[in-house]
């Protein structure tokens, strides 16, 4: 609700510049105050719509749902069945209480019980089919995204399907034309759904990758941790992340790689969440080989050590273990490498490492 407000309000200051923004100002949107701006009735505010925009900010209900076990991974590899030439992928949204690691469960929602959920892999001209059903107490759909589907099987919920309602199963299918780097996550209330797990990757292979010793999604996102629970992680006060994921895992419980010097790595960092992340990796540089799952051609391959990674965006990377040792991955708003805005064992959030032996 209160996210609603800000937007609306944004929109009213730049609908009336001059008159908005003395008004903004005056009545505390500048400061961010959502209250005073929704007691100050802003024009154009469309009471319906803002219920209907239904931020819930309320924590995902885990009574009797059992806890996943603490070192649980989340984005394993999701097996399939083959039935009439297509792969069948099944997923299901549920409640889950994970722990995101360094002592911390939050309370998630989760594809197979894992978050983030687990990886779809896939060959360029696969028909995959795809059951999703839905076992928590809220509506849902799923949207592959950078994925070229029929509009119908978009899962943009409530505007290419109806939302998939408690206890359904909706089946997507479609073919998947393009080698790349992925994900798939809900549509539906994404604000919340998203920011509380509903995600998971996809890679679509199609043999003509550079090979490399270790290929290795990586999901990026956020959790609002309050003493009494958590809350979805969104941009604005109240709500700010204080906890910070790397395929669910927060430092010093990420995974980490090992490869031997002189073999390469891919990294295949995703924007999963709703905040920006610079990754950077010690030790040497590394190639963008892949921007949304669309190669680079080599003459165009920038050579970095440091890449934006946006909200939606993936950059697929390629880096060679020059010399051994431990190298850290990390991302480089360093708040972000802190849980809770303290360092265990040297970072937190969004660090791991790669070894080189
Ligand atoms: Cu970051």
């Amino acid at each position: 609700m209160r996210k609603v407000l800000l937007a609306l309000g944004g929109v009213a200051v730049l609908g009336v510049i001059g008159v908005g923004v003395v008004a903004g100002a005056g009545d505390g949107m500048l400061g961010m105050d959502h209250s005073n701006a929704a007691d100050s009735g802003m024009a154009g505010m469309d009471q319906t719509s803002m219920d209907m925009g239904g931020h819930d900010m309320s924590p995902v209900n885990t009574d009797g749902v059992p806890a996943a076990a603490p070192d649980a991974q989340g984005g394993t590899t999701l097996a399939f069945t083959r039935s009439g030439g297509e792969k069948v992928f099944r997923l299901s949204a549920a409640p889950v209480r994970w722990t995101i690691g360094d002592g911390t469960t939050v309370s998630a929602l989760a594809y197979n019980g894992q978050v983030p959920g687990p990886v779809i892999r896939a060959r360029v001209g696969d028909r995959l089919r795809v059951e999703v059903t839905n076992r928590m107490d809220e509506p849902t759909s799923v949207h592959w995204h950078g994925l070229e589907v029929p509009n119908a099987m978009d899962g943009a919920g409530g505007i290419t399907q109806p939302n998939i309602a408690p206890g359904e199963t909706f089946t997507y299918r479609f073919r998947v034309t393009r080698a790349g780097t992925y994900f798939y996550h809900s549509h539906t209330e994404a604000d919340r759904q998203l920011s509380l797990g509903l995600s998971g990757a996809l890679i679509v292979a199609d043999g003509t990758e550079p090979q490399v010793a270790a290929d290795v999604p990586m999901m990026l996102g956020e959790w609002r941790v309050n003493p009494d629970g958590n809350v979805p992680a969104m941009d604005y006060d109240g709500s700010l992340p204080n906890w910070f994921t790397l395929n669910g895992k927060a430092y010093p419980d990420t995974a980490g790689i090992t490869v031997k010097r002189g073999q390469r790595v891919r990294l295949r960092f995703i924007g999963a969440g709703q905040f920006s992340h610079p990754m950077h990796i010690h030790g040497g540089p590394f190639k963008i080989v892949a921007t949304d799952g669309h190669p680079v051609p080599p003459g165009a391959q920038l050579t970095k050590d440091t890449v934006l990674v946006g909200p939606g965006e993936r950059y697929d990377v390629i880096w060679t273990a020059i010399q051994p040792g431990t190298w850290l991955v990390h991302c480089h708003i360093l708040h972000h490498t802190t849980n809770n805005g303290r360092e265990v064992k040297g970072g937190g959030g969004l660090v791991t490492a790669i070894k080189v032996v």
